[in-house]
């Protein structure tokens, strides 16, 4: 049985120790922390795991065999290094951190270490309906890909939620889903801006990120994240010969009055619920198999947040900013990724 340690006990934190303790198989949350004391204390009652003043203080701990960091964004670096220092594999939220200069230090700890330990959290990787159109892309049924028509709704957003929040924090899984699906480097960004849409206060809500991949794909994807009717993911491979479509998330379709209607999951949560535990399961089943780290690498975390920054400046901007990414260390060099 794995021991795993949790660093951040929120949203995601608890829905994380919720699958580990109760959905998948092979782990138990054996030690955890959170800046909120009084949270962490009702989180770890729950699950009989020791409360710790720190995440270095999880990290040391000899019960804890590998780390699950989801806390804020900005505390990443530190704590992934840490687990780097220790030895000890370590599965961290996306983003990995929050600028690429902090992502290939992680990069250079790695490889310095010699063997892989960072998994990110890139959950669409693991999403029956993401496989499903990958694998009909890739197996060539549609000819060669072109073009991707991409949707990522939300409902809503935190107060926090800030004007660059919609590249780094919103598209930011669809800029490592599309180096997923084509098997390509993102080369080049471009945001183009419709008018503001009254539910988005001050923020410029909707935006139209374009990514131009290395092979020349071209992808668009509207973030829209104040969207009120539910959480509404979408896309579409247009191809030479066809097109393939993600499926929709549908337990139920109703037929009444004149119309069809099926639900719309209310937050990522409930849309990517079994990609998560998907995820969970393979990341504790490869580690259980000869400590092996396989799914999205601290490169992929390193390489989104290249795209992000350059989503970035062409927001500020209004131009193509082209993408600039350091050289490849051999560690990621055709590794294996997830199927
Ligand atoms: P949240 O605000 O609900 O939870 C974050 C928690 O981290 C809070 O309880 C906070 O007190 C704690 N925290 C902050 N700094 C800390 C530190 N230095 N040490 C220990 N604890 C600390 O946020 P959330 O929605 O749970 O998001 C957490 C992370 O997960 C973010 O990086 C976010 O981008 C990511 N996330 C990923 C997905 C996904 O779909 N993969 C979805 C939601 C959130
Ligand atoms: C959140 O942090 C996530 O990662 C969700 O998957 C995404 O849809 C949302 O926009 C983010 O805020």
């Amino acid at each position: 049985m794995l021991g795993v340690g949790v660093i951040g006990t929120g949203m995601i934190g608890q829905d994380h120790i919720r699958r580990m303790s109760r959905v998948v198989s092979g782990a138990r949350v054996v030690a955890l922390t959170d800046t909120d004391t009084a949270v962490a204390g009702e989180v770890a009652a729950g699950v009989g795991a020791a409360v710790h003043a720190t995440g270095e203080d999880v990290i040391a701990d000899p019960r804890v065999d590998a780390v699950v960091v989801c806390s804020w964004g900005p505390s990443h670096e530190q704590y992934v290094l840490a687990s780097i220092a220790a030895g000890k594999p370590v599965f961290c939220e996306k983003p990995l951190a929050t600028t690429q200069q902090a992502c290939l230090r992680i990069v250079e700890a790695e490889v310095a270490h010699g063997s892989r330990l960072v998994q990110v959290g890139f959950m669409r990787r693991y999403d029956a309906a993401y496989r499903s159109l990958r694998a009909v892309t890739a197996g060539g049924e549609i000819g060669a890909a072109l073009m991707m028509h991409c949707a990522h709704r939300n409902p809503m957003v935190p107060g926090y939620y800030e004007k660059e929040s919609a590249i780094v924090d919103t598209a930011v899984h669809e800029i490592d889903m599309v180096r997923w699906m084509f098997g390509q480097e993102i080369a080049a960004a471009r945001v183009l801006v419709p008018r503001r849409s009254r539910n988005g206060g001050d923020l410029q809500d909707p935006l139209l990120l374009i990514l131009e991949t290395a092979g020349g794909v071209l992808v668009d994807v509207e973030i829209s994240v104040n969207i009120r009717y539910g959480y509404d993911i979408r896309g579409e491979v247009v191809g030479e010969h066809g097109t393939a479509t993600l499926a929709e998330p549908v337990p139920v379709t109703v037929r009444r009055a004149g119309f069809v209607a099926t639900p719309v999951p209310a937050d990522w949560r409930e849309r990517f619920v079994t990609a998560y535990d998907t995820e969970f399961q393979e990341w504790i089943d490869a580690l259980a198999d000869g400590g092996r780290t396989v799914g999205p690498s601290a490169w992929d975390g390193y390489a989104a947040a290249a795209v992000c920054d350059a989503g970035v400046a062409a927001l500020h901007t209004g131009d193509r900013v082209p993408v600039a990414l350091a050289d490849q260390p051999k560690l990621y060099r055709g590794a294996e990724v997830t199927p």
